[in-house]
């Protein structure tokens, strides 16, 4: 716990709650310094198996905090951006666990990126999408320029990034933003069903699969055949798969020990 950041294990999912209600979730340093921290320690601890990525409050994330950057002492932004945020869009890609961004509202700038970078987004009926860099003479960071196309194709980011229009939830739902919108009061129940439906899978084929979306989306087939060989080999070892096969002929669900 930091000011700022919450992180809470139960059992195999842990939830990482931006926690600046205040200030509608806005990222200063301490809190990028925690959440990258919070990440790879997470990633390090293999009983967890599933993230959930949520904001106290009203809003899910409004960016970067702009108080902050009036500061005399704020790090030119190109060193903030290269330091602090990148680093925790790489943390989100790289972690072993599929992490879920349960977008509870407002989701602007560099907030927007943080859930674009997750590996699945689902929203309550409240929240809404804000490529808002542009508006206060920015351009697009922490991933955001290359998550937008990938998600909702070339046109409608150019759209979003340029033009600057808010998505509420039924559009992003409809561009294919995020995979499913439920009523807020409902946001984390939902959240913690689907993390306990991926804590349930095998986290070693969880983790390898995540990799393998991930770079197919910079490779041509060839390499994505290639590449879909070698993390089979790797799965096929493992005893989670034997695991797997027994649950199938004996008719039970498995039970997977993450080697
Ligand atoms: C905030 C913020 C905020 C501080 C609301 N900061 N206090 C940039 C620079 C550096 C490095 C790298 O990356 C980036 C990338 C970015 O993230 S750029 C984008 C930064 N974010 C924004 O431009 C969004 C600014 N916020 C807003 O436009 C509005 O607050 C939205 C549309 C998100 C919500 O509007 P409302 O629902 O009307 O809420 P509000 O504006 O009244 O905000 C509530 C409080 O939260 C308020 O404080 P107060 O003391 O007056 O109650 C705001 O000042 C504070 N807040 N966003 N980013």
């Amino acid at each position: 716990m930091t000011d700022g950041l919450r992180v809470e294990i139960d059992g195999p999912v842990a939830t990482v709650t931006l926690d600046r209600p205040e200030a509608l979730n806005a990222l200063t340093v301490p809190v990028k310094v925690a959440l990258r921290k919070a990440l790879e320690s997470i990633d390090a601890d293999h009983s967890i198996r599933a993230v959930i990525l949520t904001g106290a409050g009203r809003a899910f994330c409004a960016g970067q905090d702009l108080a902050e950057r009036e500061q005399p002492d704020a790090a030119p932004l190109e060193v903030e951006v290269r330091e602090r945020y990148n680093p925790i869009i790489r943390a989100l890609r790289s972690m072993g666990q599929p992490v879920i961004a349960a977008v509870n509202g407002v989701a602007a700038g560099a907030g927007a990126s943080l859930a674009f970078a997750c590996d699945l987004r689902i929203a309550a009926e409240e929240a809404r999408f804000m490529l808002a860099f542009g508006r206060i003479g920015l351009v697009l960071d922490s991933g955001a320029s290359w998550f937008l196309p990938r998600l909702v194709g070339s046109a409608k980011a150019a759209e979003l990034a340029l033009v600057g229009d808010t998505v509420d939830a039924a559009e992003a739902l409809r561009i294919g933003l995020v995979s499913k919108v439920v009523p807020g009061d409902q946001l984390m129940e939902e959240a913690r069903a689907l993390a306990d439906t991926l804590a349930g899978g095998a986290p070693l084929a969880n983790a390898l699969t995540k990799q393998a979306l991930q770079r197919a989306m910079t490779i041509d087939l060839d390499e994505a055949l290639e590449g879909e060989a070698k993390l089979q080999g790797i799965a096929g070892r493992s005893a989670d798969h034997a695991e797997g096969l027994a649950a199938f002929r004996e008719k039970r669900r498995p039970r997977f020990g993450g080697n």
